[in-house]
């Protein structure tokens, strides 16, 4: 090999404050994993000094905790897009102590190249080999990894021994040309590879290669279909047989993406044990467990994604078939979210939401208005362009006293215009066809549970307006009775009579 073999501290040395650096991987997989941490410690030393050492940060989507977790306990994140799922950055997030810019996660590379970060300076990219003309087979999810080759001045390279040489073959890797050159993504079916089974960078950029032999899997699994979700799971599967039924989904059925999750989960356990769901394709970001007992059960008859989110156990489980493998493919994010092909293939996007309201308005991100949970991650790029979007929620959180249908969101991901239905425990609220008003009614009555819908008629009906009804002095009156009292039912709307 002709990179020099450097050891995480020495790879480490290479980023300087300020740096723009690229991490590869989308979620926990294809992450690095012992160059981050000897960042995060190197920013230790650095503070320890009394000097200044933070980077701006730029992954595919969220990262694991060598990554996230370690630079941001070590306050080493200055700017950090476009999307993250931990506990640790989220807090430093919410205490306003970096800058976190939430973005749609197909967008993020092209905005790169646009040149609206500025240059990139440093990659971080796992990968299962690498040649010394620079060809490399990525590691368990793609991400915007092909960008960050292209755009980075310098790269470092881990190189995982623990990801199979059965992954070569896996990644479809393509990278569009930029206005005014753009020509159409030629993917007409979820299975078409548009382009090449490795990435390339330029060697002479490479820094050197740190050798690492990590896990791959992610460590945390998902809490076991509950009454709540299953009943979630049970009117996704009802309202998609009545789609088919009503010849509006065609009877070879349309492909699925679905977002991370337990309700995610438990709608895919319902679709494998639905009698009446054909087998499908999934054209989607992320693949969780449940994918893989839907592709070795036949459910799932190809899955295109980003990364393969999966436990360590069931990745294990997906190296140890082969058969299985020529059922999956890898793409960067910005393919498999792309606007163009989610609408050319007609995907069925289903994402989980914090809390809706009668007018179909989405809130992914932020809890009251406020709080970032996670981000906007791929939701928007998948429902703004579904043949159908879906957004699921239990219908009360916390001891009834959170509804998630509410008068008004606090923060607004997903316009009423791009969301057509809405599934909760208690049933399918269809907005195909409605006015804002019909929506409203619709969404009380088959979405809210039962102990809201008082509260919610009254808002709607004693509010007034022409289109929309809406009331700005008790539009988040749910909201500030959580604030105030704990609970949403103490909201009160007795004054507008
Ligand atoms: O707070 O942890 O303090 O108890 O918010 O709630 O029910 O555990 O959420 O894990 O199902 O995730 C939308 C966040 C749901 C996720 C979201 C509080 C609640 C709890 C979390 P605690 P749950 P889930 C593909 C698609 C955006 C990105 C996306 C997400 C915490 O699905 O990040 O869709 N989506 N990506 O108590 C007050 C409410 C609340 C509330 C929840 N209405 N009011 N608090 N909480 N609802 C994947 C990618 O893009 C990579």
């Amino acid at each position: 090999m002709i990179y020099p073999i450097l050891t995480p501290e020495e790879a480490a040395s290479f980023v300087q404050n300020g740096m723009n650096v690229g991490v590869s991987g989308f979620t926990v997989p294809g992450n690095p994993k012992v160059v981050p941490p000897a960042i995060a410690a190197k920013a230790h030393n650095e503070h320890e000094a009394g000097r200044e050492f933070k980077i701006n940060l730029f992954s595919g989507a969220s990262t694991n905790d060598f990554t996230d977790g370690a630079l941001s306990r070590e306050h080493a994140i200055n700017f950090r897009a476009p999307y993250q799922s931990l506990p640790e950055l989220r807090k430093r997030i919410n205490a306003d102590e970096l800058h976190y810019n939430d973005r749609h996660l197909s967008e993020m590379a092209q905005e790169f190249r646009y040149g609206f970060y500025g240059k990139m300076d440093i990659a971080i990219v796992e990968v299962q080999s690498i040649t010394d003309d620079g060809e490399l087979v990525l590691g368990t999810a793609v991400g915007n990894t092909p960008t960050w080759l292209q755009m980075a001045d310098k790269v470092i390279i881990e190189l995982n021994d623990q990801i199979p040489e059965s992954i070569r073959g896996l990644h479809d890797i393509y990278v569009p040309l930029d206005p005014p050159m753009r020509r159409e993504i030629p993917i007409y079916h979820a299975s078409d590879r548009a382009g090449t089974v490795t990435a390339h960078v330029d060697p002479k950029k490479v820094l050197g290669v740190v050798r690492t032999s990590m896990p791959l899997g992610m460590s945390s699994g998902f809490t076991p279909v509950d009454d709540v979700t299953r009943k979630i799971g049970e009117n996704v599967c009802e309202f998609l047989v009545n789609e088919m039924k009503q010849g509006r989904i065609p009877s070879s059925f349309l492909p699925i993406q679905s977002g991370v999750g337990n309700i995610a989960n438990a709608v895919l356990d319902a679709l494998e044990h639905s009698e009446d769901i054909p087998a499908f394709e999934m054209y989607t970001e992320v693949v969780q467990d449940s994918v893989l007992k839907l592709l070795e059960s036949g459910h799932c008859k190809f899955a295109s994604t980003c990364s393969m989110t999966f436990s360590h156990d069931a990745m294990m489980e997906f190296f140890a078939k082969p058969e299985l493998h020529d059922k999956l493919l890898m793409r960067p994010s910005e393919i498999s979210n792309h606007p163009e092909i989610i609408r050319r293939l007609g995907v069925i996007s289903m994402n989980t939401a914090i809390e809706a309201d009668i007018y179909g308005n989405i809130n992914s991100s932020h809890v009251s208005g406020t709080r970032l949970m996670n981000g906007i991650g791929g939701s928007g790029d998948f429902t703004r362009n579904a043949y159908t979007s879906i957004f699921l929620c239990p219908s009360i959180k916390k001891d009834d006293c959170i509804s998630t249908i509410v008068p008004m969101v606090t923060h607004c991901d997903h316009t009423g215009h791009s969301v057509d239905i809405i599934v909760t425990d208690q049933g399918v609220a269809d907005l195909r066809f409605k006015d804002p008003i019909q929506s409203a009614e619709e969404i009380i009555e088959k979405a809210a549970h039962p102990i809201y819908r008082p509260l919610l008629r009254d808002y709607l009906h004693l509010s007034k307006g022409g289109h929309i009804k809406m009331n700005p002095d008790t539009a988040l009156a749910f909201h500030s009775a959580l604030a105030k009292e704990g609970d949403m039912r103490k909201a009160d709307f007795s004054h507008l009579m």
